[in-house]
């Protein structure tokens, strides 16, 4: 850890006032938790008592086919909770509340063309999941098999996931925009004997040839016997090897539409989630429940949850499906892009079904933000009560933006840090007092240390930097890394003695709240100056015409290593460089012309500008580059390692055998930034 020096995190003259959350609207569902002593003494107790604090919940929200009688059991990484209990997530995300609620609608699926949706019941969902589950064991899968999921974004997505679990399988979301060669590699290290996929996708108005790619990716998997084939636009040219590949529709005509859940225990996986890791029935389900309805005070009598990110990333996965419908509530699937037909999509979708719960990943707002107000204007988002970001720093503007223009400044908008491994920091919506950028306080069971990174000591009391640490064990914690226990303890438990560690820089503020300042192998060393890349994207964020940056460091034979940036730019400037307009700028941006020219040369001084004075003269950018869009994965994180690789010279065109320098690029969302990103840093290089 010695790469890591805190003292280059210069937080807390930038402690700003809290602010208190906004008014409850008066017809609002009543709080689950009253005040902020309330959660206080909950925490305290969570955390000291974790075992009678999690024992009571699990009793009381969850359903169990037998009781757990041990809460806990073992420590620091191999540790076991509710060991001897019994039951199954699809029982308690779809039967209990299909047998008291069964009109009540679980699913809204809104499709690719904006206006056509459906309802799903509770009834429904039960009816589906069980068809899958049937059609599952039909072909043989059982309990502790992987299944590979490869559908877009439709019901029969969830209904694979819930019948998955239903009879025990692991399932394995691959995102359906991944290639051929991504998915084949998920389903190699999984040895997945089944793949249920789609005849094609449809995203943005165009089409996905999902089956070819499928087809593409099995002629290199041996472990696949069966594709069960959902057909969503019905295309009947698609390629079909007539003993492996099954019609999903003709397969479940066979089946009754009822199949007896699998007794599982609270410690069975039930997902392997990407980063490879596994977590566990019980803990996992409480936990996605827990916090919809703690940090996001989502009642599912009233609410809609619409949580807009893919199902191939945890967030979607917990708060798309485990979420919402272990409380029993309505959650909403969105197959389409925000931008479809028009950047406005998404608030149509909020006024049309009367969303409550709007999550998303902070880059698709910088994204509609960058594309200006206008889009939102129009519409009625007064069902609107709660947003939630998740994934990346938020950072103040687009916290703001969301704030004012979506939230109306009378919604709670939270930034909850997570990881596919736990989850762990987030304001309590309508309770904590927020600070625009920080993740605020510790979620319940979750005991932060800030721990000196160079001797490993925790750092006690308020105004610290160093690294996230967790020390004490709560439920959701994800138990191992598939087949390799040895590389999860050292990876997470060993570097701290008895913590968990996050891999994250982070400052306790002097209010205790806590400001992820972002992965440890973010930093660039300039001159035997540490800085973290989160630092000089935020000093780039703070001039207004800047929508987007991305920091890396590249070898300088001068200083080690420099800094690199880069930027995008917003439409809707309101900026100081005022002989600029927007329209120049994207123009000269999008048509690839020299970004060599007076406009882009005035912008670039000034960010840099805009560094120097933030910072110190040490971290003065030595290239910034304008670009159209970042390299990120569908999660919306931007994919660094590219832009170090690209910003080091090291690929200098876009031929394949250069291309190839950058490593996996499977999991970009649009390889077709690759080649711009080349081009504009060898123009001006
Ligand atoms: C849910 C998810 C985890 C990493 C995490 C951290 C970053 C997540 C954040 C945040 C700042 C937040 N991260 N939430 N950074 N503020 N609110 O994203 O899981 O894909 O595993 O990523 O994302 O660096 O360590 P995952």
């Amino acid at each position: 850890m010695d790469e890591f020096d805190p003292s280059v995190f210069v937080p807390l003259e930038r402690n700003p006032a809290s602010i208190p959350p906004p008014p409850r609207a008066p017809d609002a569902p009543p709080l689950y938790i009253t005040s902020l002593d309330e959660y206080h003494t909950l925490w305290k107790e969570s955390v000291n008592r974790p075992e009678k604090f999690w024992g009571d919940i699990a009793r009381s929200e969850l359903t169990w086919f037998r009781e757990f009688t041990t809460v806990c059991f073992g420590r620091d990484g191999d540790i076991a909770w509710f060991p001897d209990g019994f039951m199954n997530i699809a029982y308690n995300c779809v039967d209990r509340h299909a047998a008291k609620t069964p009109t009540k609608t679980a699913l809204i699926w809104e499709s690719d063309e904006p206006g056509q949706h459906i309802h799903i019941s509770y009834g429904e969902l039960l009816k589906q999941v069980c068809l899958v589950a049937n059609v599952l064991k039909s072909f043989g899968v059982r309990k502790g098999d992987v299944v590979a999921i490869y559908l877009p974004m439709v019901p029969e997505l969830v209904y694979a996931m819930l019948a998955c679990a239903r009879i025990g399988a692991i399932h394995s979301v691959v995102f359906a925009g991944f290639s051929a060669e991504a998915l084949r590699e998920r389903i190699n290290d999984a040895k997945c004997r089944v793949v249920i996929t789609a005849d094609q996708g449809r995203r943005g108005g165009k089409t996905i040839h999902t089956k070819r790619l499928v087809d593409e990716a099995l002629l290199e998997c041996r472990s696949v016997e069966k594709v069960i084939v959902f057909q969503r636009t019905g295309e009947f040219s698609i390629p079909f090897h007539p003993t492996r590949d099954a019609w999903w529709h003709e397969e479940i005509s066979k089946q009754r539409p009822y199949c007896p859940c699998e007794w599982l225990s609270a410690e069975d996986p039930f997902t392997g989630a990407p980063k490879g890791l596994l977590h566990t029935s019980a803990g996992y389900l409480l936990c996605c429940m827990m916090t919809s309805k703690y940090v996001f005070d989502y009642h599912p009598e009233s609410d809609v949850l619409g949580c807009m990110v893919d199902l191939g990333w945890i967030t979607g996965a917990s708060y798309i499906v485990y979420g919402p419908l272990g409380l029993g509530g309505t959650s909403l699937i969105f197959e389409s892009v925000p931008t479809y037909p028009s950047p406005s999509r998404y608030w149509q979708i909020v006024q049309s079904h009367h969303i409550s719960h709007f999550l998303v990943a902070p880059t698709t707002i910088r994204a509609l933000r960058r594309l200006g107000d206008q889009h939102v204007e129009p519409f009625d988002l007064s069902s609107l009560r709660v947003i939630g970001t998740t994934g990346e720093p938020i950072g103040p503007d687009a916290w703001g933006w969301l704030n004012k223009k979506i939230g109306k400044e009378r919604c709670s908008v939270l930034d909850a840090y997570w990881q596919t491994e736990a989850i762990m920091i987030a304001p309590l919506a309508f309770l904590t007092p927020t600070k625009p950028g920080s993740a605020t306080l510790p979620f319940f069971g979750i005991d932060p240390a800030v721990i000196e990174p160079s001797s490993g000591k925790e750092l006690k009391g308020n105004s610290v930097t160093g690294v996230l640490a967790i020390k004490s064990p709560w439920p959701s914690i994800a138990r191992t890394l598939y087949s390799n226990h040895s590389r999860y303890i050292s990876t997470y438990m060993r570097t701290f003695t008895g913590c968990y560690f996050t891999g994250d820089g982070v400052t306790r503020d002097s209010d205790g709240y806590y400001w992820i300042r972002g992965r440890l192998d973010d930093v660039i060393n300039v001159s035997g100056h540490r800085l973290s890349t989160q630092e000089v994207e935020s000093a780039l964020l703070m001039f207004p015409l800047c929508a987007e940056a991305a920091v890396v460091g590249v070898p300088d034979e001068v200083t080690g290593q420099a800094v690199f940036c880069f930027v995008t730019l917003r439409e809707q400037p309101n900026a100081p460089v005022s002989a600029l307009t927007s329209r120049d700028l994207l123009e000269n941006n999008r048509t690839g012309a020299s970004s060599d020219t007076l406009l882009s040369r005035r912008i670039i001084q000034a960010l840099s500008h805009q560094v120097k004075t933030a910072i110190g003269p040490f971290a003065t950018p030595k290239r910034i580059v304008i670009v159209p869009e970042l390299p990120k994965t569908r999660s919306g994180k931007i994919l660094r390692r590219l832009l170090r690789i690209i910003a080091s010279g090291q690929v200098k065109t876009s031929l394949d055998a250069d291309v190839s320098k950058l490593g996996d690029v499977s999991t970009l969302s649009d390889t077709s930034i690759l080649p711009i990103l080349i081009s504009r840093v060898h123009d001006k290089a």
